[in-house]
């Protein structure tokens, strides 16, 4: 005790000394506290109070907080020390002191600059098989790059993408997916499995999903999670991009005040940073999906939204955490198992886009040391490989090239009129209920397209959508019916317009039949 209250002692005078404010506790700055956790309801109701947690072990939870936000835990009955390793440790008043010093902080780090020199720099040197791509811009305005990795040239090959620093502060999850970059590219036609990778699959490599962010962390305030959107003018700064994916969006482990560390935005997708990869997701089909995070040394999988939702595929994510896992040494883990939070990643990347799709939460600091960076790369590396491999033969059931259009689409759309329900019955008035309405529209549009006589020959995918509606509920199926109406017109239409009229009025008694 008395060697704790010394400790404490002395970085007080250490901040008084070198005036720098990270460790002063006051509401602006933010510090790492173990709470005694029992049960994983209890790190459940900490993660549903909007609280950041970085870390959960058996009968501790550690998290980052503000003096409010450690007041409500010990309100709440929480037992809260503060995190002496972490506060004392020398890597972190080196990386997380500096305040507004010019320009960046980031040591053997990245930069945004920095990435962005080094991804035209491999794209120069190996024009045959790597492009630098804009994929969209940040909320501040700074275009966000991937790297397109590829000897397939129009071969239908397997597609995965390496995603880095969604958190600001998780340096070193920049430093994996450029690693794994350099590997492909430098080891191509020189290691025969790499050249076969390269060959056989298009690989996406996006550093820095969140620009602002990490630039704020880098040259303003260390600890900055997430990204920079300006809330409208507010002085609660950032959204993070962790809980704004738009599968399951919503509040649970997840914020709806602005101040929070994990604040989930004014709707699903209302951030830039994430509709780029939403938009590339939807565009490249992926397999496959990496994104990295720090820290705890985990491997893991989706559900992560509430506990225990059935995953039709988690025979097949067990088995490729686990080798990842054995990999790198980290434990594999379903994602709700390390706390249930809504609006990552990694459940829309699964269940919107039928990817398979991993978190790795890497090392055992947001910013290891440099001397670190090396060995956590080189396995993350292995495991990477690993994936990529796996993709030339299995993939998720709900991939969308593995499903029927229709039924995938129907099955979209189906899941956008469940939670149009539940937003209605809770009489939400998140931007997200109008989001869910204009996916739900525009998923219906796809359907009228893709049933049009036209684009259905022989009338085989209308007879697979009614069979797929047919066995809903009516009030499920009622949100089906304008798709119905308007394929029949278009029958009706074609049938003026001297189409097979047999075959035609087939569809149409189909359609009225089912509407009866
Ligand atoms: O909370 C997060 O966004 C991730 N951890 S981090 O410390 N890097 O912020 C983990 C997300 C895992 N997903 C769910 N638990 N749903
Ligand atoms: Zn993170």
């Amino acid at each position: 005790m008395f060697r704790r209250i010394n400790v404490l002692l002395l970085i007080v005078l250490f901040i008084g000394v070198c005036s720098t404010p990270v460790l002063s506790y006051d509401n602006t700055q933010e510090m790492i506290i173990d709470v005694t956790t029992a049960s994983r309801d209890e790190v459940a109701k900490i993660a549903n109070m909007g609280i950041d947690i970085a870390n959960v072990s058996k009968g501790k939870t550690t998290v980052v907080v503000r003096n409010k936000e450690l007041n409500e835990l010990k309100e709440a009955g929480f037992k809260c020390e503060v995190n002496i390793d972490q506060i004392t440790s020398s890597e972190l008043k080196l990386r997380f002191a500096a305040k507004s010093r010019a320009g960046d902080n980031s040591g053997k780090y990245h930069s945004y600059a920095e990435v962005n020199a080094e991804l035209t720099e491999m794209a120069k040197k190996y024009p045959k098989i790597a492009k630098v791509q804009k994929i969209g811009k940040s909320f501040e305005g700074r275009d966000v790059y991937a790297l397109r990795i590829s000897g397939a040239g129009t071969k239908k090959v397997p597609k995965a993408i390496f995603m880095g620093t969604h958190h600001a502060r998780e340096w070193i999850a920049t430093e994996v997916p450029i690693y794994i970059a350099r590997e492909l590219l430098n080891k191509y036609g020189k290691d025969n499995k790499i050249t076969e990778l390269v060959n056989n699959r298009v690989v996406f490599i996006v550093p820095v999903v969140n620009p602002d962010g990490l630039q704020w962390s880098q040259t303003e305030y260390s600890y900055w999670r997430k990204n920079r959107n300006d809330n409208g003018g507010s002085s609660k700064k950032g959204v993070d991009p962790n809980r704004n994916y738009g599968y399951q969006w919503g509040n649970v482990g997840a914020s709806t005040y602005m101040g929070s560390d994990t604040y989930h935005g004014t709707g699903p997708f209302s951030e830039p940073c994430c509709l780029n990869i939403k938009k590339l997701a939807e565009k490249e089909k992926f397999t496959a999906s990496l994104s990295y995070h720090s820290y705890s040394q985990l491997v893991l999988y989706p559900f992560g939204y509430a506990y225990d939702v059935p995953n039709p595929d988690e025979a097949l994510f067990k088995r490729l955490a686990n080798q990842m896992g054995k990999l790198t040494g980290y434990r594999a883990q379903n994602s709700a198992e390390l706390y249930p939070a809504m609006g990552d990643s990694d459940d829309w990347l699964y269940g919107s886009m039928g990817i398979l799709s991993f978190t790795m939460e890497l090392g055992k600091r947001f910013v290891p040391s440099e001397s670190q960076i090396d060995s956590i790369c080189a396995k993350n590396v292995k495991a990477a490989l690993y994936l990529l491999d796996e993709i030339g033969t299995v993939h998720a059931s709900n991939h969308p090239d593995k499903v029927s259009s229709v039924k995938f689409r129907t099955a979209r759309a189906d899941y956008l009129a469940q939670q149009a329900e539940v937003y209605k019955k809770k009489n939400e008035t998140y931007a997200s209920f109008e989001g869910v309405l204009r996916g739900l529209e525009s998923e219906k549009t796809r359907l009228v397209y893709l049933l049009s006589p036209e684009n259905d020959e022989n009338g085989k995918k209308l007879e697979e959508f009614i069979n797929l509606i047919s066995q809903m509920k009516d009030e499920k199926r009622a949100y089906f019916l304008p798709v119905i109406s308007e394929v029949k017109a278009l029958c009706l239409n074609a049938i003026e317009n001297g189409g097979d009229k047999a075959d035609l009025t087939k569809r149409v008694d189909l359609m009225e039949n089912l509407a009866k």
